[in-house]
């Protein structure tokens, strides 16, 4: 390319990417009536900065050719901090490593903006191939503490080069810019993931959801768990206590995790978790809600039944499809909740709602009655309340 060529193109690269950071979302038409989806998603890889990608020297890069392209960007950490909405995403390069990269928006929905730079995580002595799926959790102690999967090679099995070690990485941060690696946490589990902390203390104890694991796919007979620890600074777990068991025909068949920190409500903690089914076509990720006891957080008073968000349309294909996973929520003051989802292992987008319609969805969703003769006559109650009311005050339908 000419220099003046190359100049136009860069300017051409810079305005395209500008375009879609500013260009506005907005909610699809009336949805379930539990939380509204939107139009479009509202991190892509198209989101990625330009000079994270390019040379942009004349010099060295006269083509203007793509030189450390972005794979995906999904599975992001979400909070609130000095009034703009963060996400911390997990932005996996063309070489499949994972690294975290925070973005900002002014209103939760559009106009996420990435820092300049990556996050620089440090490392522990023992360096991770990967790391992904951070949880942020703004705790009581005032630290903002990510909790994020560390996942090495597992040296025992040399033979093997896909086997790997999953451990719960940790850090903490006052601004999501300077962070501050703690060693990985210390469980009795071979393997951890999907770890999340509690956001106040429990008796004076840490409080993480965890999800103990006997290999670095199968989860034994775990599903997620509560642990408790001193300390962050040496987070140590002696005992995991099973929360919420796996359990056969239901959306959490195969697997199960926590997603973000779960939301404080005058009825209980609200969690949102991600369940998973196998299919003949591999494995099916759905998203879940909890209500655990105010007091006890760990015991589970409610579970509506099934799933509580799906990959629907476009969100069905990506690097790895029929996938949804969250591990990031923001809850206003006003009460309007931000549920940030990834779809296939590639993009993020959000659903809203508020915690009224959360509390109601839980309170008046039936449980799951375990068997479909007992499910047609759930639901066959409810038809035929429903036909005496379409009788008595729509006679016209
Ligand atoms: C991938 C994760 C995946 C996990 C289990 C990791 O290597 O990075 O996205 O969830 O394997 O399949
Ligand atoms: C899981 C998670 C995610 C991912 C999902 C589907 O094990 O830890 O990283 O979204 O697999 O690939």
């Amino acid at each position: 390319m000419e220099r003046h060529e190359f100049d136009r193109e860069v300017k051409r690269l810079f305005k395209k990417h500008n375009e879609l950071i500013i260009r506005k979302n907005r909610a699809r038409k009336r949805g379930n009536g539990i939380y509204e989806r939107y139009i479009y998603p509202v991190i892509t890889r198209h989101h990625i900065p330009v000079f994270w990608m390019y040379d942009l020297n004349y010099e060295t890069n006269p083509g203007l050719l793509l030189r450390l392209g972005i794979n995906t960007t999904f599975n992001a950490g979400a909070v609130k901090l000095n009034g703009k909405y963060c996400m911390i995403v997990r932005t996996e390069g063309f070489d499949v490593k994972s690294f975290f990269a925070v973005a900002e928006s002014p209103n939760g929905i559009d106009n996420w903006v990435f820092h300049n730079r990556p996050v620089q995580m440090p490392v522990t002595d023992d360096p991770e191939t990967n790391v992904y799926d951070m949880r942020l959790t703004h705790h009581e102690d005032g630290w903002v503490y990510g909790l994020f999967c560390a996942e090495r090679k597992d040296r025992s099995k040399p033979e093997d080069s896909s086997a790997a070690l999953a451990s719960c990485g940790i850090a903490r941060t006052k601004d999501l810019v300077v962070w501050e690696r703690l060693p990985d946490l210390k469980s009795k589990a071979a393997q951890q993931r999907n770890c999340v902390l509690h956001p106040e203390f429990v008796k004076g104890k840490y409080m993480l959801y965890t999800r103990p694991q006997s290999g670095f796919i199968e989860t034994g007979d775990s599903g997620i768990s509560v642990g408790f620890t001193e300390s962050m600074e040496n987070a140590v777990i002696d005992d995991e206590t099973l929360m919420d068991p796996r359990k056969y025909h239901t959306v959490k068949e195969v697997k199960n995790g926590q997603g973000p920190p779960p939301i404080k409500t005058e009825i209980g903690w609200i969690h949102l978790a991600h369940g998973v089914r196998r299919g003949a076509a591999g494995l099916r990720y759905t998203l879940y809600l909890l209500l655990t006891d105010l007091n006890e957080p760990w015991k589970v008073i409610k579970r509506p039944s099934g799933h509580f968000i799906e990959p629907l349309g476009d969100e069905r294909v990506g690097d790895v499809s029929n996938v949804v996973f969250s591990n990031g929520c923001i809850k206003d003051d006003d009460g309007t909740v931000f549920i940030y989802y990834a779809s296939s292992d590639t993009r993020m987008h959000v659903a809203t709602t508020c915690v009224d319609k959360l509390i109601d969805y839980i309170q008046n969703t039936p449980e799951d009655p375990g068997q479909s003769a007992l499910c047609v006559k759930q639901r066959t109650e409810m038809i035929d309340r429903n036909l005496e009311i379409l009788k008595k005050d729509f006679p016209e339908l």
